[in-house]
């Protein structure tokens, strides 16, 4: 069956708050963020609202830098625990519409509504949605609808702010093909400039490169980005409890200390857990590998890294070197390896 998803995610979110709270900032570049004149907070820019975009102000710039681009503008500290509550009235709004809702951050989430009839019926439910939102919180919306969660997550990027995107099967590959690489979740500054490099800037160019060369450039990444300049991505609209980690394990069929073997096992299992974290979207900062005996000793060894990531080459490294220390100091047989990292 057709699956209808619909995404949605507040326009500035954290902005426009502060702009609903304090109507005397209205008309001005809003920017939470610690002021940089007393050096307090984070030192980057949380968020902006658009006005303050226009000067080329965003998520993530130092705010010392912000403060160059608009001295004039109001720089506002960040009130979480009320942004928090704001997100939760917002959410229970959200989850009247479809049984079917998961939540991914405090001002995105997204709707199975594959239950309506057609797209007209999901652009009304979609329209009644934002209305609800705004009359209620005095807040806007942005919201994408698509076959599935990839293409209307870009939707409802294609549409900010408090806009409105239905794109239908049949335009998924007209709606894709002329955006610029990046537009792509998963492509992000690094992996773009790799792209251009080799003449790569459009998706529809991103589309001609076989799976093969995109697994040869970005490691099982690259399959990832073949189906999605495809448009393809099948992962559910799922409520269930968020997932804390990922693991996988394997016994061998004969205890063994040949590390070849050792390896070769555990190559696949990074794979797979990798696979696993790129489908869903998250990061791991803490990894774990267990190591069972042939006498059924288990043990497990972690590394903490300094920060998040979801980079292939450092989960590989990391867990690899974790495991030849099992190798180096222990001469039993092993019966089972394993690698879990903790998903953030
Ligand atoms: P976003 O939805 O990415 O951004 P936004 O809602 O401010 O703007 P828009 O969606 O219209 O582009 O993030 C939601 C909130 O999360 C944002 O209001 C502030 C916070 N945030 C940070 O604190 N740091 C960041 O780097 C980002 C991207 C967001
Ligand atoms: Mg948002």
């Amino acid at each position: 069956m057709q699956r209808i998803i619909l995404h949605l995610d507040m326009d500035a979110f954290f902005a426009q708050i502060e702009e609903r709270e304090n109507p005397q900032f209205k008309g001005k570049p809003i920017i939470v963020g610690a002021d940089p004149k007393k050096g307090k907070g984070r030192g980057v820019v949380s968020t902006c609202n658009y006005i303050a975009r226009k000067y080329g102000i965003h998520s993530a710039l130092p705010i010392s830098k912000a403060y160059q681009l608009s001295p004039t503008a109001v720089f506002l500290p960040v009130n979480m625990k009320f942004y928090q509550k704001v997100s939760e009235k917002i959410m229970n709004i959200i989850k009247k519409y479809s049984p079917q809702w998961e939540i991914v951050s405090l001002d995105e989430a997204y709707l199975d509504i594959s239950f309506l009839k057609d797209y007209k019926e999901a652009e009304n439910l979609a329209r009644k949605l934002k209305k609800e939102i705004l009359e209620k919180k005095k807040l806007t919306c942005t919201i994408g609808i698509g076959p599935n969660k990839l293409i209307a997550k870009m939707a409802t990027n294609q549409a900010k702010p408090n806009g409105l995107l239905a794109i239908k099967p049949n335009q998924v590959k007209s709606f894709l093909e002329p955006l610029d690489i990046e537009k792509l979740p998963g492509i992000g500054p690094k992996t773009a400039e790799r792209l251009r490099e080799i003449g790569v800037n459009k998706i529809k160019e991103l589309k001609k490169l076989s799976k093969a060369k995109l697994r040869n450039i970005f490691g099982v990444v690259g399959e990832r980005i073949y189906e999605r300049v495809r448009g393809i991505d099948e992962t559910p609209v799922t409520s269930e409890e968020i997932i804390k980690s990922i693991g996988k394990e394997h016994t061998f069929e004969k205890d063994t200390k040949d590390s070849e073997t050792i390896f070769k096992t555990f190559d696949k299992i990074i794979k797979d857990v990798h696979r696993e974290l790129i489908d869903n979207n998250f990061n791991f900062q803490t990894i774990t590998i267990i190591c069972r005996f042939q006498d059924f000793e288990t043990h497990t060894k972690s590394k903490t890294l300094k920060t998040r990531t979801n980079d292939f080459k450092i989960l590989k490294s990391e867990a690899k070197k974790l495991l030849l220390r099992f190798l180096i100091e222990n001469r039993k047989l092993i019966r089972l390896v394993g690698l879990r990292v903790k998903v953030v």
